[in-house]
């Protein structure tokens, strides 16, 4: 078996910043051997994903715009991605988004609206994303998610988004059974609290991280490499057996009653 992923070509989507989850993965993926292709949402962040994919040795990345609320942008940027490089063997969907105002608060006052976008972005556009993609994996390949334990127990404040990644959650087991058949395997990280741009000013983010390094088994927080590195691990030959399962990257915190 070969574990390199020389030859392999991943889309990675959400790099915001050089403290996104998604640049994690693109750095595992990267010093695996792996051809990287970024989209972003916001054009405000092509120049930071620009460089940031500039500091990778010898990488010769592709970028794209691709809002994950809009079809259209969708179809566009995967025709394109075909037409340029053909095959892709990987997909990792690292974004979601909430309107502020949900994510305090009591859950009970949720809004339609707020409830809709949160459900749109940070669940549908998996499957969205992964209709797309499918035409492009014809060698098989793996598509990856982040999750978080706010999907399956009630965690203070993260509310709708909370509800939205139990659907996301859900849509890695109806996405695994549909395209198990294409031999695309999909699957899950449900990573521990990291500071990112999204979490910046929501929650008290302190007390989170306070608690993990004094409950954890790990005893300490999750890092953004030892996510990527379970990405990648998902996105190679080495996981071949496992498709529609959801894997805690936590330091063990989820064990904790
Ligand atoms: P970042 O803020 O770095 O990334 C979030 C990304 O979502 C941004 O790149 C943003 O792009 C993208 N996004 C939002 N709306 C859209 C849209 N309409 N179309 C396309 N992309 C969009 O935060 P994280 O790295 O923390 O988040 C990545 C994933 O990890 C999310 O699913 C999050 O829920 C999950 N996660 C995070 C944890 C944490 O503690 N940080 C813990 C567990 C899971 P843009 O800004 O260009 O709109
Ligand atoms: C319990 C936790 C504390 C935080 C509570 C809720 C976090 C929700 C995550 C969600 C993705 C955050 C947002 O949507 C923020 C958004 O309203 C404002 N930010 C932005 O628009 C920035 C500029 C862009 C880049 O962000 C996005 N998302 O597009 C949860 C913690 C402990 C773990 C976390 C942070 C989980 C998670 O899912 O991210």
């Amino acid at each position: 078996m070969n574990f390199s992923l020389e030859g392999r070509t991943y889309v990675v989507m959400g790099v915001a910043n050089k403290r996104s989850i998604a640049w994690g993965i693109a750095q595992s993926l990267h010093n695996a051997g792996a051809r990287l292709i970024f989209t972003y949402a916001a054009e405000r962040f092509e120049k930071s994903v620009r460089d940031l994919a500039a500091s990778l040795e010898g990488q010769d990345a592709l970028f794209y715009q691709c809002d994950v609320t809009d079809d259209e942008s969708i179809t566009e940027t995967f025709q394109q991605i075909q037409n340029d490089v053909g095959t892709i063997h990987g997909l990792a969907h690292c974004i979601a988004f909430a309107n502020k105002d949900e994510l305090k608060g009591d859950f009970l006052n949720t809004s339609r609206d707020g409830f809709l976008t949160a459900h749109n972005i940070s669940s549908y556009s998996l499957t969205a994303v992964a209709r797309a993609a499918q035409p492009l994996m014809s060698e098989g390949g793996g598509i990856v998610t982040l999750t978080y334990l706010g999907g399956e127990r009630v965690v203070p404040n993260y509310n709708v988004m909370g509800v939205a990644k139990a659907s996301l959650d859900a849509s890695v087991k109806y996405l695994a059974e549909s395209l198990g058949q294409h031999s695309i395997r999909v699957n899950a990280i449900s990573a521990g609290p990291i500071r990112t741009l999204s979490a910046k000013g929501v929650g008290d983010f302190n007390s989170i991280l306070k608690d993990i390094e004094e409950r954890a088994p790990l005893r300490r927080p999750t890092t953004q490499d030892e996510v990527g590195d379970t990405a990648y691990f998902l996105l190679s030959d080495i996981s071949r057996g496992v498709t529609g399962e959801i894997i805690h990257v936590d330091s063990g915190f989820h064990i904790i009653g």
